[in-house]
């Protein structure tokens, strides 16, 4: 089986952009290939986090994970903090990625434009340690969402550059994006991606919003006067509600169109709230009953975090050796 690798920030609840986008992908993969999923708590501190809240928001994210389908039997769920070879590996990284290359990283500038004052060291070296990640496992397929499409590319790049400056020693990961869901608008603004940590109460659907919230979220959902329901990818607001409704219901475009031709967005924003209650409802559920739970979750991640460590044990020694370093 190819070993997949992917991570989720613990910076908030999760979105349905997050679903969407990135772990409803999870839950499929774990059936073919060997799983390794992580919530990627040292990344989470490049913007400030109330210390006891992260550590509650980590376990929040775990929990979820498990609720949206992530089985501890098919896949390797642990916390990045918990294995140091992350962090260590990210500066020898940081070492051999040119500084022009990071400074390219688009979603370190569109931070950087939204909080000037607060951007840290962290936040610039995100990439550095995204890529320590991937490949200290060895990762050969990395389910990224668009957004994350150039960090996978500099994962790639320095992976090479190693490879070529000190012998084989990384697998170097290809991206697995799906071609709808790859990225989740916002319902404020559909020019950005959907967020966790926005501020605007109408951006995101949370997986813990209730019912009506959801409902009172997707009318609201900024559309256009056209009236038109067509697949049109120019037309943001509106493609961004189809494509939800694609991704939930599992129907055809056409099928889409066809159903509701000639209805106004009125009959749409009905039909996408009611399919996205439909999926959200249970998983809350599920969320209530597993988080109740802290010694299930610690055990769960105790044994995630055995079966991932010799593996990154291992790589790290392999860099270590390989670069001169006692
Ligand atoms: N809107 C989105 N559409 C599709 N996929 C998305 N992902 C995030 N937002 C969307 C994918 O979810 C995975 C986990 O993301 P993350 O939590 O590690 O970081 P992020 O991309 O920064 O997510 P957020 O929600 O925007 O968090 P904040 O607000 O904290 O920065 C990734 O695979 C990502 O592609």
């Amino acid at each position: 089986m190819k070993r997949v690798f992917s991570g989720i920030q613990p910076t908030g609840t999760m979105t349905l952009g997050n679903y969407l986008g990135a772990v409803q992908n999870w839950v499929r993969m774990q059936k073919e290939y060997e799983s390794i999923f992580c919530v990627v708590n040292s990344h989470a501190i490049t913007t400030y986090q109330e210390p006891k809240l992260l550590v509650e928001q980590t376990y929040d994210m775990v929990a979820m994970l498990l609720a949206c389908g992530i089985s501890s039997d098919k896949s390797s769920l642990f916390v990045q903090s918990e294995i140091d070879e992350h962090q260590a590996m990210s500066w020898i990284l940081d070492c051999h990625i040119p500084m022009g290359e990071m400074e390219r990283m688009t979603q370190y500038k569109d931070k950087q434009k939204k909080q000037p004052k607060n951007i840290n060291v962290g936040l610039f070296n995100y990439p550095a340690l995204m890529a320590s990640d991937i490949l200290l496992y060895q990762t050969e397929l990395v389910p990224v969402g668009e957004d994350q499409k150039q960090h996978l590319e500099l994962t790639r790049n320095v992976a090479e550059k190693f490879n070529r400056d000190f012998g084989d020693t990384f697998v170097v990961p290809e991206p697995l994006i799906a071609e709808t869901g790859a990225r989740i608008m916002g319902l404020d603004n559909p020019e950005a991606k959907m967020s966790k940590s926005s501020q605007n109460e109408n951006h995101a659907i949370f997986l813990l919003d209730s019912a009506d919230v959801i409902a009172k979220k997707i009318k609201k959902a900024v559309t256009d006067t056209e009236a038109l329901i067509a697949f049109d990818p120019r037309r943001k607001g509106v493609y961004n509600l189809l494509c939800i409704y694609e991704l939930l219901s599992g129907k055809s475009r056409e099928t889409i169109e066809n159903e509701l031709s000639g209805k106004g967005y009125g009959i749409l924003k009905e039909k996408v709230a009611e399919s996205v209650i439909e999926t959200l409802s249970p998983i809350a559920q599920e969320y209530r009953r597993i988080r109740e739970d802290r010694s299930y979750l610690d055990s769960t991640l105790q044994k995630g975090r055995e079966r991932v460590l010799p593996i990154a044990q291992k790589t790290y020694k392999k860099v270590k050796e390989a670069i001169g370093l006692l």
